[in-house]
């Protein structure tokens, strides 16, 4: 087993449905931390740079303009195997898919209002959190 970090955030379909506690509550029972946490509501230029990956993807628009309509949480998790503990708490990322309750089978909207999201590698998550967090904006418990 090994301590790892990861990213998530409660997107704009979650927070706009008051399902911030819900996500966390989920997360925190699967026995992760949170060690960073803030709200905002990102611009089309973070939203972009964080999805690059997904730039010549057709749905690429709907997402960037999706995840800037509203505000979202940004959080570091930090726990045994959290990476694939968040995504397992999140399920598939089509929640028709998305196995029994996990958060985006109980809760999400659709494949792009999917409520979650998580990083998929301990590499990406590292990429992902430098991207929103600095040094002093996380809080390792210890
Ligand atoms: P995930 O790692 O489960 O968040 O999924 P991906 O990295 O494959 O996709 C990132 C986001 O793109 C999804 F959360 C939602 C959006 N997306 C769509 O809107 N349509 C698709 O067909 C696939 C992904």
């Amino acid at each position: 087993m090994a301590l790892e970090r990861t990213f998530s955030i409660v997107k704009p379909d979650g927070v706009t449905r008051n399902l911030i506690g819900e996500v966390v509550r989920r997360l925190e029972s699967a026995g992760l931390k949170v060690i960073g946490s803030r709200m905002v509501r990102l611009t089309k230029a973070e939203a972009e740079g964080f999805y690059a990956v997904h730039r010549e993807r057709p749905f690429f628009n709907d997402l960037v303009r999706y995840m800037t309509s509203g505000p979202v949480v940004l959080q570091v998790l930090e726990g045994e195997n959290a990476v694939a503990k968040n995504r397992e708490v999140m399920g598939a990322t089509d929640p028709k898919k998305a196995a029994a309750g996990t958060i985006r089978a109980d809760l999400a909207e659709s494949i792009e209002a999917n409520t979650v999201h998580g990083s998929d590698s301990v590499e990406n998550a590292k990429i992902e959190i430098a991207y929103f967090f600095k040094d002093g904006q996380v809080c390792p418990r210890g």
